[in-house]
């Protein structure tokens, strides 16, 4: 087979890239190993940036966003039984939009099949080939058949544990990680909304927050062990629990409803410095992943795929590589103030083992400046929001 770019992965990355170069006139197929049932399920993020709303609408796929979603003008944060908001549209100008990801997918999904655009699904031994070459390919099977697919560019959009990134040699890879001591149990059940905004709440008992996905869907996640099994968690426990840790002065209640589905998730920062190595681009999770408490690891998978279209567009259009030569230099930019974010936010919210009524105060008092400051509450509001594209 032949294309111009050849992207591995289904995900929110590799779908979106394939849409924005079909809208550029550039071709590309995307190779995917699950099935597309499988994609269009898997529970992931909640919050669109305001940056990535408008893009979407931008490129014709707003309108079930702009249906089911949610815009929300701020957040909640809860303390030492205190509640605080932070207006972000007051502080920022811009709302954040309440619309789960795998929906994205559907909506990316659709869009490529009523475009023409080719996805494989279930597609297995994939293998980026000659990456540092002007002729590079990708090596699979699909419907038991091997096939190799020989393009221009190669974008490797397989999230944390694909094999894009793997096939940089390791001496040419700079990496930084930060595993953090604790994980997320996740939630998704059928009740009423407990809130109208988001509530992220530290209590000694760690971390929790109130999100949400419909008028009858609520997402909630609560710090525990990173290797807690979630069996050890029933239904009463995780509420008692929830409600222990979101408990006001004012009496503020949780609303409850059965449980449909619960998992944990690590938390770990995580940037690799090479986000190219000769025609192989790497973007979204498959280059970096921060701690979810920030809301940006969708939303900066997103700002890769928009810089990228754009150089590969410069390189088609007007011959020039000046963009894709700066590609991973701009993208890491942006990519740094995410993990700066993320990883100020998990450390303000959470409970860290081994820390001391010290530790605790301090946080505490983060909060209190935080929530109090008009400079601090901006900051922080201007971060959630998400930060330009390309800044
Ligand atoms: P993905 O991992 O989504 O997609 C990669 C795709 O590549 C997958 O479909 C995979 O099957 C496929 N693949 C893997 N190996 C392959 C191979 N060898 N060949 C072909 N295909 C292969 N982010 C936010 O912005 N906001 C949030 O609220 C938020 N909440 C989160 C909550 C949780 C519990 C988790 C785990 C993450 C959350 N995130 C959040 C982060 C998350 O959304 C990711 O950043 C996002 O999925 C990244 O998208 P991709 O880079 O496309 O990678
Ligand atoms: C979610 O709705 O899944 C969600 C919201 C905010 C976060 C993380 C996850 O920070």
């Amino acid at each position: 087979m032949r294309t111009q770019v050849g992207i591995i992965g289904a995900g929110p990355a590799g779908l979106l890239l394939s849409h924005l170069l079909g809208r550029a006139g550039i071709e590309s197929v995307v190779l995917e190993t699950r099935t597309r049932q499988d994609v269009e399920s898997t529970i992931r993020a909640g919050v669109l940036e305001h940056g990535t709303a408008e893009l979407l609408k931008e490129t014709g796929l707003g309108a079930r966003m702009l249906r089911e979603g949610a815009l929300h003008h701020g957040i909640e944060l809860r303390f030492g039984g205190e509640r605080r908001r932070i207006d972000l549209q007051a502080l920022s100008g811009r709302a954040i939009t309440l619309y789960a990801q795998h929906e994205v997918i559907k909506d990316l999904v659709a869009a490529r099949l009523a475009a023409g655009g080719e996805l494989l699904f279930e597609v297995s031994a994939v293998e980026p080939r000659r990456v540092a070459t002007e002729s590079p390919s990708i090596s699979f099977v699909h419907g038991g058949h091997d096939a190799e697919l020989h393009c221009d560019f190669i974008a490797g959009c397989d999230g944390f544990h694909g094999v894009s990134r793997e096939a940089i040699p390791p001496a040419a890879v700079q990496a930084y990680e930060r595993i953090y001591p604790f994980g997320w149990l996740g939630i998704l059940c059928r009740a009423a909304p407990s809130s109208s905004e988001l509530i992220y709440c530290l209590h000694e008992n760690g971390f929790a927050l109130v999100s949400t996905r419909s008028p009858e869907v609520q997402r909630m996640y609560l710090q525990c062990d990173p290797h807690e099994d979630v069996n050890n968690w029933s239904e009463d426990r995780i509420w008692t629990e929830l409600q222990t840790r979101l408990a006001t002065r004012d009496g503020w209640a949780l609303k409850t409803g059965p449980i449909f589905q619960k998992n944990v998730v690590g938390m770990r920062s995580f940037v690799c410095e090479t986000m190219r190595h000769g025609r192989l681009f790497l973007a979204g999770d498959a280059a970096h992943i921060v701690p979810p408490t920030g809301a940006k690891g969708l939303n900066l998978a997103v700002g890769d795929v928009l810089l990228l279209s754009r150089a590969l567009e410069q390189y088609y259009r007007r011959g020039s590589g000046e963009l894709l030569e700066s590609y991973a230099e701009t993208a890491l930019k942006r990519v740094w103030k995410a993990q700066r974010f993320s990883w100020w936010m998990t450390s303000m919210l959470h409970a860290f083992p081994g820390a001391d009524e010290f530790q605790h105060r301090i946080q505490l008092a983060e909060l209190d400046y935080v929530t109090h400051s008009a400079a601090a509450s901006a900051s922080l509001a201007e971060n959630y929001v998400g930060l330009p594209f390309g800044e």
